[in-house]
């Protein structure tokens, strides 16, 4: 071996100290736009950077572009970049709109037909000095130039010789934001609302303000900051000030505020005696409020409308239709260039489930379809991308094609409501893309989904995306740290759906973590490959998401979707499962469809594998394109899907050293609670699935747990057993508490295993109503101690608190005895499922 000479290990001790002062702590909150300094050669690449910057014009939106430069500019390369009004001479930075730098250096590049909000970066001699020009046709793509050289500089990308134009794909580029007025927010997971607390506009809406920045950066226009579910306060006089104050903090993004309404606002708080969208006293209602809020926000985007839905008011109570209610509102915002966004998320939900032929599938396409043509052009229809409700996979939303004289926008879910809801890692811009490029075939080229939505198929004045975001007040924003790549993901989609998923998850990483193309890798892989995995333990071949669809919509509740009015049916019996969606025999849904994509689905034949269920009813025994049956399909893609959730982790331990502390073990957290969770979810469904089925496992995994130590069964001091209700929710049906008047309880049984290194599996539930804590102890030794304090969405012990304690490297001897001690707390009753023992060598 060679000798380290002295120099290179002081090399080795440089690198190292660099690595430490990169992996800086961080809390998540900067999100993509971290600014990290760059180092050595990196930095180098950019050593010709002008020292001055000059913003042609004078405006709120230009001077954020500005500023925004200079502290990009700050932070990677550790320079203050000068600030001129004039054009400059030397080198510099220009910022402006192509008519401003037309005038001030007539001959210098614009590129023709820049769209509203695309830009051109150019590098050009102005005056024969090297210039690097970020322009565009409005102040906003000014700002989004500027947004997309720092991403290029953190990226490590070369910006020394650029023509580049950028254009977005669709003029709406919006989110949609379920708070409430008292600071809650509807599916959200991630704190409280950064808008609104205790019924009021918050005081200090700092986080509004950076909200917005992150929008602007990733290319979004307009935010409605109030849940669909509306609260009609949200229009009276004395709210709209408040309103006001939020318009301002996203003002200088370029970034539109919208609010929900209830559109039977007029009767509610209007002092009308009806809200019926044909009476002109309504229709003058609306326009009058609407000059009011136009009077103190000038620029106002308009409207967000859930009507006639899950027990919302509706134009039906009046035998009007959605056209009528949207066209009155609509009336009102024209004069202003508003627009209405009424949701086709429309639908019965007391439906008949004992009728076969019924389908809430059907309901949106049933709805609007008729109406197609009757909307004016300032309403915008928005639909959701499947037809049910953002479960894990879905086929595309045949309204898509439904309407062809009426503009759309297509609504995506980036919090993970049905995915995981930011415990589980779901990357879903791949689940997306799917939909955006899916041919529907409504002409005689291909018309994805993403050329419709945009306007391009059907030539509409407007249209584009929309997604549900819910940020709320945790630091990084959506609560798990890796969850901000599916609202980056949906940003650059929304700009240009053609990019790739890789493409996004590379650049996410880069932008997050750093240019190490260690962590680069690493990242995206795992998030490339979550939404199958996450598809895999929870309902794979289209079913659905198998969970609890009449509470929490998070844990595996299977029985949940049968036998009520949701129509979240997946019809599962005991000998076969799957809704019958076909026009043979089914409910016609696929009818809904345009001929070859109705063709593609009404066949088993040419239907993929991966939503067979969601068309078709078949035996659990039917044979897949796979050549695996569908019961032991069903009890595979769970057992797999498990193991690769638990691979997350390691993947992600590989990061050590590479990434900060700080989020390295929040994300290992997470993934260790998801690998935990992946095994409640599978045997929750496997278990209901054999039950149901009476098929076995051809492997004999379900049902059989030979390394498990049910609680019930141990020495219970204390503890009671109990059954869980749903059975499948715990193993064996059964778990055991410390219900009072017990203080504290103890489970004990005795290891008879080999001599070794083990790791324990403790699976206890952690309830929202009580903060139990357990120990567990080898012989006397206490061998790990915690307290049951997360926030999981359930006050019982059921498959949503399930929760699984991991303790490694313990060294047993045959004949210790183990003992389990919970101590209750408040309504949670420190309650135990099992121990499972693994070799630590497995
Ligand atoms: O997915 C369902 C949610 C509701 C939501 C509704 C909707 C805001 O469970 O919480 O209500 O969709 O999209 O309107």
């Amino acid at each position: 071996m060679r000798h380290l000479r002295p120099i290179t290990i002081c090399g080795v001790l440089l690198l190292l100290a660099l690595r430490s002062t990169c992996a800086r702590a961080e809390t998540g909150a900067d999100a993509w736009l971290r600014y990290a300094p760059l180092e050595g050669q990196a930095a180098q690449k950019y050593a010709h950077l002008p020292a001055t910057v000059v913003v042609l014009g004078d405006s709120l939106v230009l001077e954020s572009a500005k500023t925004e430069l200079i502290r990009g500019i700050r932070g990677m390369l550790g320079r203050t970049l000068r600030d001129d009004k004039t054009l400059p001479r030397e080198n510099a930075i220009l910022l402006g709109t192509t008519s401003a730098l037309q005038s001030a250096a007539p001959g210098i590049s614009a590129s023709a037909g820049l769209r509203e909000d695309g830009f051109l970066l150019a590098t050009e001699q102005v005056h024969g000095f090297d210039c690097l020009i970020v322009t565009a046709t409005n102040d906003r793509g000014v700002l989004y130039g500027v947004f997309a050289v720092l991403s290029k500089i953190a990226r490590d990308e070369n910006i020394s010789s650029l023509h580049e134009t950028q254009q977005p794909y669709a003029p709406i580029r919006w989110t949609d934001e379920w708070d409430n007025l008292d600071g809650s927010i509807e599916r959200g997971y991630a704190g409280p609302s950064i808008f609104f607390e205790n019924g009021s506009v918050r005081a200090d809406l700092t986080r509004a303000g950076e909200y917005a920045r992150l929008l602007a950066s990733i290319g979004i226009n307009g935010c409605a900051i109030s849940n669909v579910n509306a609260d009609p306060r949200v229009l009276e006089d004395n709210f709209l000030p408040q309103l006001a104050r939020v318009a301002d903090v996203f003002r200088p993004w370029g970034v539109q505020l919208s609010v929900s309404v209830d559109v039977s606002s007029p009767r509610v708080i209007g002092g009308l005696d009806t809200f019926d969208p044909a009476d002109p006293r309504v229709a003058e209602w609306w326009s009058k409020k609407v000059d009011g809020i136009y009077r103190l926000i000038p620029n106002f985007a308009g409207f967000v409308v859930k009507a006639d839905s899950e027990g919302r008011l509706g134009p039906a109570t009046y035998g009007r239709t959605p056209a009528d209610a949207a066209n009155a509102i609509a009336r009102a915002l024209k004069p202003h260039h508003g627009i209405v966004f009424y949701r086709a998320f429309v639908y019965n939900h007391h439906l008949d489930w004992r009728d076969p032929k019924n389908d809430r599938a059907r309901a949106a396409y049933d709805i609007f379809h008729p109406l197609d043509g009757k909307f004016d052009d300032n309403v915008i229809i928005q639909i959701k991308h499947g037809p049910i409700d953002f479960q894990v996979r879905e086929p595309a939303s045949p309204l898509f094609t439904g309407l062809e004289k009426t503009n759309e926008a297509i609504e995506l879910q980036v919090t993970q409501e049905y995915t995981g809801q930011q415990r589980h890692l779901c990357f879903l811009p791949p689940m997306w893309k799917e939909v955006l490029d899916f041919d529907m075939h409504a002409g005689e080229h291909p018309t994805p989904v993403k050329d419709i939505v945009a306007g391009k198929t059907f030539q509409r004045p407007t249209g584009g995306f929309v997604a549900v975001v819910n940020v709320g007040m945790d630091a990084n924003w959506l609560g798990h740290p890796l969850a901000m790549a599916n609202l980056y993901g949906y940003g650059r989609l929304a700009w240009n759906p053609n990019l790739s998923s890789n493409r996004i998850a590379r650049e996410w990483a880069q932008l997050s973590f750093g240019n190490d193309p260690v962590v680069v890798h690493t990242i995206s892989n795992m998030l490339l490959t979550s939404w199958p995995i996450y598809e895999s333990y929870t309902g794979p071949l289209g079913a659905g998401t198998l969970t609890d669809i009449l509470g929490s919509h998070y844990g595996p509740g299977v029985e949940s979707s049968e036998r009520n009015g949701w129509g979240q049916w997946h019809r599962a019996d005991h000998d076969g499962v799957g809704m019958d969606r076909t026009a043979a025999t089914g409910t016609g849904y696929v009818d809904q469809y345009r001929a070859a994509v109705s063709k593609l689905y009404e066949s088993l034949e040419t239907t993929p594998d991966n939503l067979l269920l969601f068309f078709h009813h078949v035996p659990y025994t039917y044979v897949l394109h796979s050549g695996k049956t569908v019961i032991q399909h069903i009890y595979d893609s769970h057992y797999a899907g498990a193991e690769a959730a638990a691979n997350l982790v390691q993947q992600w331990n590989s990061l050590k050293d590479r990434v900060d502390g700080e989020r390295y073990a929040e994300v290992l957290k997470r993934l260790e609670y998801q690998a935990g969770h992946a095994i409640v979810w599978r045997d929750a469904v496997c278990n209901w699935f054999l039950r149901i089925s009476g098929i076995p496992d051809q492997h004999g995994r379900v049902g059989h747990y030979p390394a498990r130590m049910e609680a019930e069964g141990m020495q219970l001091q204390g503890y009671v057993p109990f059954d869980v209700i749903p059975s499948e929710d715990s193993s064996g049906g059964k778990a055991v508490e410390c219900a009072p008047p017990a203080q504290k309880c103890s489970a004990a049984f005795r290891f008879d295993g080999a001599a070794g290194w083990y790791d324990l599996d403790v699976e206890y539930f952690d309830q929202n109503n009580g903060k139990s804590k357990f120990r567990v102890l080898v012989g006397d030794q206490v061998v790990d101690e915690w307290v049951a304090d997360d926030h999981l969405p359930a006050k019982k012990p059921n498959a949503d608190s399930s929760t699984r304690r991991r303790i490694t490297g313990l060294a047993l001897r045959p004949g210790d005895t183990i003992h389990l001690e919970g101590i209750p707390d408040d309504k949670e009753y420190a309650a135990l499922d099992y121990i499972e023992i693994h070799s630590s060598l497995d």
